[in-house]
């Protein structure tokens, strides 16, 4: 039996509805070589009960096996192939002896997700690095008091960050990325991801001051940070000046019209927008906690926080025991959120979510932070996660919901969480290992799976194996990003912290070849693929804080620039590459080569990490093309990497040889 040969997912080609005279069938197929005869039985992994399926059509190399069963909302399924004595399985996972119960299909008529989240480029802003387009808005030097340091306005735009880094801030702000829009549209983006822009202190804004407001720092100061809360003595002079530049109603209302303007202007560009949703916990600066007691010294108009009473009418939104609070990962500056505990802070905080996706906000949707451990307990987040999708869907059925989350996603997208994830073990993980033999992060040597294409398709496969086809198309996959190392400094072997190596090493000895198979890798597996701002003009780093240089503007590197617009061009254009089935059609040595296929749509591509040219051949049957029909393209790459053309042969058995 030709065992290769074997084919289903859950795309609409092997899932459908089939309407009858009163009634609807769900109408499952299954792909099996043509000269190959097994037994096939559709199994409801329910009840474990099984139908027999038969054929309803075939193609020049295959026989269409199919089973109709009545309609229902959701069905967990395999099949099981049986030939002669042996009984084989096929999952999410391909072909095993076993069953793989992690990568049962589902299908799932609840779940719905936004169209145009499938396989849309994205392109990952962390604001304060990309553009610095309004000087007035900078953090003045010494302005307040953040983790001890007075905070700095950093002259020196090319100046790379360092681990004391925590006080400064570059000046990159919406008024720099409104002048960019037309560079990100020309780029091919159809959809930003920011990092946090909500009111707060730091440089990252993942301890939310006020989630109702984007920071005038990146948004707009209007006025003189004197007079606005009028005066009073303090020994924490700073923090109360910072509190009035940040609580001035006037710079808080300019900066979201700001930001109305650039979700509008990105609209009409067709760039949708995402935003970053820090919900898991807030900052200590929030006048829910206000631990530095800016709110609770500026005047009387504010509530008083958790910090200074039992009696506040925030205590309830955290976790206090005696007088301390439980923070994230211990940090004392990131106060964790305690929804169990609050009926008024879930109410608060839904909200939130529904007023940015509403109007005159406009926003497409939320990236969830640490989204998995939101509620102390598993079963309770689930619920949080339910209202929170009732929320913003009914507020905007459209936007889309991803959560960060690394391992397992599969409990979360089961249609009343998530969408889809921010897809670690899907992409950025089996992708490094495959290309540069390290882990995203950490400098991992006890493996070494660069160059081995076996691996990175089990990897890749069980990974993938755990989500529904539609969430891993809507999941982000990245090459890099805020919290991992620059995928382009992976390439030279040496991973890290800048404790453990200079910042220069981060660009020594680097291997743009391998820069250019990822991105191709990039563009054509399934998901969004997302790209961390720089990452295109070839930006390096070792992990936080090194992976958030500022762009380079005027020193960028033109020539990888023209390569991803190239590659993201072929991604606008092949519809496959957006929603596509992924066959692979081979993994040997160093060589990976799969197809997106989406009816005649056929993308091939091919990747060589090894060290040697390989010759062999291609079984481009397995594609589903007919013998005599030329593909419409293909991405190839050799093992320098860089060599991308058009296939124009196909030899008489549907091989491709190159
Ligand atoms: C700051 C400093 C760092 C310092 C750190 C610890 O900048 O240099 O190492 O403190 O002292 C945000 C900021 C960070 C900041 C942090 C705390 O962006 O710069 O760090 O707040 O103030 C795990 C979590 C995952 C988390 C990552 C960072 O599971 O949720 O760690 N990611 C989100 C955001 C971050 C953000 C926060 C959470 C907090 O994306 O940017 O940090 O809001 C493995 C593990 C993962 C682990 C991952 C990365 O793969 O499986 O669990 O993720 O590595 O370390």
């Amino acid at each position: 039996m030709n065992i290769e040969g074997i084919f289903s997912d859950e795309t609409i080609e092997y899932v459908s509805m089939q309407s009858l005279k009163n009634r609807q069938n769900i109408r499952i197929q299954i792909r099996i070589f043509k000269d190959d005869k097994p037994d096939i039985i559709l199994v409801d992994h329910r009840d474990g009960s099984e139908v027999v399926m038969s054929k309803l059509r075939s193609s020049e190399h295959f026989d269409f096996y199919y089973a109709d069963l009545e309609d229902r909302d959701y069905l967990k399924y395999y099949f099981k192939i049986i030939d002669g004595k042996n009984t084989l399985f096929f999952t999410r996972f391909g072909i095993t002896d076993y069953l793989k119960e992690d990568a049962l299909f589902e299908y799932n008529k609840n779940f719905t997700l936004p169209e145009w989240a499938k396989g849309a480029l994205m392109y990952q802003i962390f604001i304060d690095r990309f553009n610095r387009g309004d000087e007035t808005n900078d953090v003045v030097d010494d302005e307040y008091i953040y983790i001890g340091l007075p905070v700095k306005h950093k002259e020196n735009w090319n100046e790379y960050p360092s681990n004391f880094d925590v006080g400064y801030f570059y000046g990159g702000d919406l008024a720099g990325v409104l002048q960019k829009l037309d560079y990100l549209r020309d780029f091919g983006v159809e959809v930003i991801y920011f990092n946090p822009l909500f009111v707060s202190p730091s440089n990252h804004k993942y301890d939310t001051q006020d989630y109702d407001y984007i920071d005038p720092h990146i948004g707009v100061i209007v006025e003189d940070a004197d007079g606005v809360l009028g005066e009073y003595d303090t020994d924490n002079k700073n923090a109360v000046k910072y509190v009035k530049r940040v609580t001035s109603k006037k710079n808080l209302e300019a900066s979201n019209e700001l930001f109305i303007r650039l979700v509008e202007e990105a609209h009409k560009r067709n760039i949708k927008v995402i935003i970053d949703g820090v919900f898991n916990h807030c900052g200590s600066f929030n006048k829910w906690m206000d631990k530095e007691g800016i709110y609770k010294r500026a005047d009387d108009k504010y509530p008083i926080g958790a910090y200074w009473s039992k009696e506040s009418e925030f205590r309830s939104y955290f976790n206090f025991i005696g007088d301390e609070y439980d923070g994230w990962w211990g940090h004392d500056t990131l106060p964790k959120l305690y929804y169990e505990n609050s009926k008024k802070l879930v109410d608060e905080v839904l909200n939130i979510a529904k007023k940015w996706v509403s109007p005159p906000f406009n926003v497409d949707g939320w990236r969830l932070d640490v989204a998995a451990d939101l509620g102390y307990s598993h079963e309770f987040n689930h619920i949080f996660w339910s209202m929170f999708r009732e929320a913003v869907k009914s507020a905007n059925n459209d936007a889309v919901i991803l959560a960060e989350h690394y391992g397992d996603p599969s409990f979360w997208l089961d249609g009343k969480c998530w969408d889809g994830v921010m897809n670690y073990d899907g992409f950025m993980e089996p992708v490094s290992w495959f290309l540069t033999g390290l882990e995203k992060h950490s400098d991992r040597e006890d493996i070494n799976l660069k160059g081995n294409a076996d691996a990175f398709f089990l990897m890749l496969k069980n990974a993938l194996g755990k989500m529904p086809y539609d969430s891993i198309l809507v999941s982000m996959i990245q090459l890099s990003n805020h919290d991992h190392s620059r995928f382009l400094t992976r390439t030279n072997g040496i991973v890290g912290r800048i404790n453990s190596h200079k910042s220069e090493d981060a660009e020594s000895g680097v291997k743009l070849e391998v820069m250019r198979q990822a991105i191709m890798m990039q563009i054509t597996l399934p998901g969004a693929p997302t790209v961390y701002y720089g990452d295109e003009v070839g930006v390096c780093g070792f992990t936080d804080p090194d992976n958030r240089r500022t762009y380079p503007w005027g020193n960028e590197n033109l020539e990888l620039l023209e390569y991803h617009r190239y590659m993201n061009k072929w991604h606008r254009i092949r519809k496959e590459l957006k929603t596509g089935s992924l066959i692979r059609l081979i993994s040997t040595g160093g060589v990976v080569c799969y197809a997106r296929v989406l009816k005649d749509n056929i993308s091939v591509v091919i990747i060589n990490a090894g060290e040697y040219t390989v010759k062999t051949d291609i079984p481009l049957y397995l594609t589903g093309m007919r013998d005599n029909a030329v593909i419409s393209r293909a991405i190839y790459t050799n093992k320098v990497g860089y060599n991308v053309g058009r296939v124009t042969y196909i030899n008489d058995n549907g091989y491709l040889n190159f």
